[in-house]
């Protein structure tokens, strides 16, 4: 009998700056799971990184961070393929190609390109962040993407421009479905619940992964809380502490209902000190990991290395397919 396929999953997080806790429970963790059930491609996002305005200096080491940390976080080379975007040129290649078939209506209702482009001299790129995030994608066939919520409507224009493509040119992409974290799929911000919890805000609102101790317990201690006592998970009345209740869950591995019973009739002050302990526990061991990978960047870019190979290889079949689809000429 021939072996079943493997279901193939991708995902990637961009080189923007230093990751934090959304990005672990929203989408690193879901990797660390998947890829002993999936066949994983998981990229660090460099073309995407440079769609805002971006330091040259910064982003090589950036990318480089972000490597160190999914190695850190448990993502394994022997079972994920690890690699950076730039680095298999079919990305931008497909992009380009999907941008012919996308009308630059549904790129600019994009809820992300609207919050992204407020205050600012608006280039293409960042309009065309979703095309290249749908070419990153269907590229490699996955079956599933592991996102936080934020990148979900992405996951549909993949979607989408997966039809558009097959109605026109002929059956060429599988439609893939997003995978999503049911509690913290989006964690919110420390200092104001109502924003998103993310790379480009103010230091105070995020856990990054590479905080010490002092400095984890210090957000915590100042994060913000809801009006009464009570510790309850309830994101429309209560949705500062429901955040809290959904980082310490996913860093804890403990039921939010446990963690209510857990906390009935104690004080913000207990949770928050609990929750404090909940983060060093899992951040300590990653940040000793992370430590001893930045000593062997050499080891770790003949992970990428190996990863780019491995992935261009893969891109490459379907992106053949692709240029006889569209008429490309070819030899
Ligand atoms: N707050 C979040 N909660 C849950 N998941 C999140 N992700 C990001 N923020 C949260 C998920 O992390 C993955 C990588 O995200 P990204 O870096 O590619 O882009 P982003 O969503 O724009 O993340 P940031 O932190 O907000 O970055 P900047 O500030 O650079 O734009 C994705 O799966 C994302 O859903």
């Amino acid at each position: 009998m021939p072996e079943a396929r493997k279901q193939v999953a991708v995902s990637g997080i961009q080189a923007s700056g230093n990751l934090h806790i959304g990005n672990y429970i929203g989408a690193i963790k879901q990797f660390i799971e998947l890829q002993n059930k999936y066949k994983m491609f998981v990229f660090v996002a460099d073309l995407h990184a440079i769609t805002v305005p971006q330091d040259p200096k910064k982003l090589e080491a950036q990318a480089l961070d972000a490597v160190y940390t999914y190695l850190a976080c448990g993502l394994d080379p022997e079972k994920t393929t690890i690699f950076v975007q730039s680095h298999v040129p079919q990305h931008a290649e497909l992009g380009w190609i999907l941008n012919t078939i996308t009308p630059l209506g549904e790129l600019e209702r994009m809820t992300q390109f609207k919050e992204k482009k407020a205050g600012q001299n608006v280039l293409a790129g960042l309009l065309n962040y979703p095309t290249l995030m749908a070419a990153d994608i269907l590229l490699y066939q996955p079956d599933a993407v592991p996102v936080g919520e934020d990148q979900l409507q992405h996951v549909e224009l993949a979607r989408t421009l997966a039809r558009k493509f097959n109605a026109k040119f002929g059956q060429t992409f599988k439609e893939p479905k997003a995978l999503i974290q049911k509690e913290g799929a989006r964690i919110m911000g420390l200092d104001d619940p109502t924003k998103k919890m993310s790379k480009s805000a103010a230091a105070a609102s995020r856990i990054e992964l590479l905080d010490g101790e002092a400095e984890i317990r210090r957000k915590i201690k100042i994060a913000v809380t809801d009006s009464g006592r009570e510790i309850r998970f309830n994101p429309q009345m209560k949705p500062a502490i429901s955040n809290l209740l959904a980082i310490y869950s996913n860093t804890a591995a403990i039921s939010i209902s446990e963690l209510e019973k857990k906390y009935a009739g104690k004080t913000y002050s207990e949770f928050k000190s609990d929750l404090a302990d909940a983060l060093v526990k899992t951040l300590s061991p990653v940040q000793k990991k992370y430590k001893a990978l930045a000593k062997s960047k050499e080891s770790v870019l003949k992970i990428l290395k190996n990863g780019a190979d491995a992935a261009k290889d893969a891109a490459e079949l379907k992106m053949h397919e692709v240029r006889q689809r569209v008429g490309l000429l070819h030899y």
